[in-house]
């Protein structure tokens, strides 16, 4: 599948700030790919649909979680959560784009997890620093991500993980492994 080919498919499934969000992660990528040396095309279809899910109601990835046997206590945590395994099934199942690589990119590019492959890390991390996103830490995040991309992960999951303390808001346990992971693995 082609960039615009994919690109127009995805058009009708996000609305236009989540579209252009979509775009800001897609040339963020696309240039950590060069730099790190990660396949472009595989980085490319993962970075384009990796909110593929984001808008689909809560009682179809609820579905999904439960009938693809993905972990069910995903289903005791935020609801937005969801839309990342949700979106790498449904990216497998309706668009035919069946490579474990861009699976797992996907399914992991909300919370992270120990031992990312370089094309997760990559997509992680775009979501987090593409241009549209402004918040307090960002641009500390964004330089990181230009000199070495595990201390750019172990900086942004640490802000996301204050975050959500700040928020009360519970955090789901991948989000503290992967926290952990790429900090003690510096040590
Ligand atoms: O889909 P995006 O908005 O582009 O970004 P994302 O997939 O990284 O989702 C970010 C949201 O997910 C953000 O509102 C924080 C939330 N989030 C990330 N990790 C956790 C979490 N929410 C909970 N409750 N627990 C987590 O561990
Ligand atoms: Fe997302
Ligand atoms: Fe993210
Ligand atoms: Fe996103």
């Amino acid at each position: 599948m082609d960039r615009n080919e994919a690109l127009q498919i995805l058009k009708k499934h996000l609305p236009e700030k989540r579209y252009i969000h979509t775009l800001g992660v897609l040339e963020t990528a696309l240039d950590l790919a060069r730099v790190y040396g990660c396949d472009e095309k595989k980085t490319e279809l993962a970075a384009i649909f990796h909110d593929y899910a984001k808008y689909r109601p809560e009682e179809e990835m609820r579905n999904i979680i439960i009938q693809e046997h993905f972990p069910e206590d995903l289903l005791h945590y935020h609801s937005e959560l969801w839309h990342a395994p949700a979106g790498a099934y449904l990216v497998k199942k309706e668009l035919g784009i069946d490579d474990k690589d861009i699976f797992q990119a996907i399914y992991y590019h909300t919370t992270g997890r120990p031992g990312m492959t370089l094309i997760e890390k990559i997509i992680f991390i775009a979501d987090y620093i593409e241009p549209g996103r402004q918040f307090p830490g960002v641009d500390e995040v964004r330089a990181l991500a230009k000199k070495n991309l595990d201390d750019a992960i172990l900086q942004a999951s640490r802000n996301t993980i204050a975050f959500l303390m700040k928020k009360n808001a519970p955090i789901y346990p991948d989000t503290f492994h992967t926290y952990n992971h790429f900090l003690m693995k510096k040590e």
